[in-house]
């Protein structure tokens, strides 16, 4: 604690200096200028719903190649970027996005809406979306993330190489209170889950999961869900692969076994070591500052921050090298550690100016550690591939390589 401290004021006196000089440079220090008005398009429409500063300028971008294999082709990613974000919470409007077939984004009048539970249960019943929000409601903080979210060589930024994962607030009611109203017959082992757009995105669920914390969701950070995020209601299933999250959902069908779907082609590979981890996400972590592209001005004192997460719980802890591996260290978590969301963590660090490589490790609460990908190619019998490409979901760990000039790499290739 002691030294912790001292060594935070030593920090503080060095940045002082820094803000100084910077102070200097500013015309009319002291407050005698004041800054422009900003220059509003809609005064009405601002007032109404709030936009962000012009100065600032994150944006999602798509991916064009195709990432989970999809004999149709028929596959749209949009990456969320991380790199700009803080805390846990993504906005909305920066969410990352996974929809089939197209930029296609169904447009549901609510009042229209209907939500459907039939199969194996005693009462078949029909939702309207009014009827749903009669039911108590839970607020839950979760993280997605599509099995296409796997960093590659060529990738330059961590938009690119970790964008297609995400974490909200979702607000909702649990589904095993409607399957409970519907009454599910014994005998049932999965639900299919289907949307209300051309493709369905439908997808099967383990009854035991189903009945656990899955949430029918019509509420994001503290308003309706986008329409690209499934506006009205979709089903949240906390942990599992982004695909089972169904959105625009109009259909749940009790069943007696593992229906499969369009939307499971391309996530599903034979080996059962693989499909084992399919299914649940992660532990998984990356470094989103400083990451790639970025640029360290100099030497001296920084913190290395990221986000951690794990479909199977809490996060632990989280381990940070700044010697390509050969040393662990722990970082701090600077957020709550929600089961199933992201963790912020943060490494204070002071960089000596030498090239390096850095990276991260999580553990969850189950005892589980992100595995490096070496560990994942010995796992998969292929330790002297070079080229190893993690098969399912990989959550290996990522590697940033900073030059001596401080510009920030990709340290895959
Ligand atoms: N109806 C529907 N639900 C869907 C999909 C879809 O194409 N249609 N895509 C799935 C996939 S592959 C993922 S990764 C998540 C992405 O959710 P998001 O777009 O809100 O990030 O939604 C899933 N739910
Ligand atoms: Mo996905």
């Amino acid at each position: 604690m002691e030294s912790k401290s001292s060594g935070r004021r030593k920090f503080l006196k060095a940045s002082a200096a820094i803000v100084g000089a910077a102070a200097a440079g500013v015309r009319a220090a002291g407050g005698g200028a004041t800054a422009p008005d900003m220059d509003i398009p809609d005064l009405e429409a601002l007032i109404a719903y709030g936009q962000r500063s012009p100065f600032v300028t994150s944006k999602r971008i798509s991916v064009m190649e195709r990432m989970s294999p999809d004999e149709f082709g028929m596959t749209f990613h949009v990456l969320s970027p991380i790199q700009d974000s803080v805390g846990i919470i993504t906005p909305s409007s920066l969410h990352y996005i996974s929809t089939h077939r197209g930029s296609y984004v169904p447009n549901i009048d609510p009042k229209e809406h209907r939500l459907l539970i039939h199969g194996m249960v005693d009462r078949p019943l029909i939702f309207t979306v009014d009827d749903i929000k009669r039911f108590p409601f839970v607020t839950r903080t979760h993280f997605l993330e599509c099995l296409g979210n796997r960093a590659k060589p060529s990738h330059k930024t961590v938009q690119e190489t970790h964008g297609l994962t995400s974490c909200s607030e979702w607000t909702g009611v649990l589904l095993s209170v409607l399957l409970k109203e519907a009454g599910v017959q014994s005998g049932a082992k999965f639900i299919v889950a289907e949307g209300a757009e051309s493709v369905k995105g439908a997808t099967s669920i383990p009854i035991g999961k189903a009945m656990d914390d899955c949430l029918i969701a019509y509420g994001q950070n503290g308003e309706a869900l986008r329409p690209q995020q499934g506006f009205p209601i979709r089903l949240l299933v906390p942990g599992f692969e982004g695909m089972h999250n169904v959105k625009y959902l109009r259909r749940i069908k009790v069943v007696e076994e593992d229906y499969k779907t369009y939307n499971d082609y391309g996530h599903l590979v034979p080996d059962p070591r693989i499909a084992a981890l399919t299914r649940i996400i992660g532990p998984k972590s990356v470094i989103t500052f400083p990451s790639g592209t970025q640029k360290l001005p100099g030497p001296g004192f920084y913190e290395i921050t990221g986000l951690a997460w794990s479909g199977s719980g809490a996060i632990r802890d989280v381990e940070i090298t700044t010697d390509g591996g050969q040393t662990w260290n722990l970082a701090e978590l600077r957020t709550p550690a929600y089961p199933m969301a992201h963790t912020r963590f943060a490494f204070p660090w002071t960089w000596d100016g030498k090239e390096c490589v850095i990276m991260s490790r999580c553990t969850d609460e189950l005892g589980t550690r992100q595995p490096t990908r070496a560990e994942s190619a010995k796992f998969f019998n292929k330790p002297d591939d070079k080229d190893f490409r993690v098969p399912g979901a990989d959550n290996s760990v990522f590697p940033w390589r900073i030059a001596a000039d401080g510009s920030v790499q990709n340290g895959m290739a």
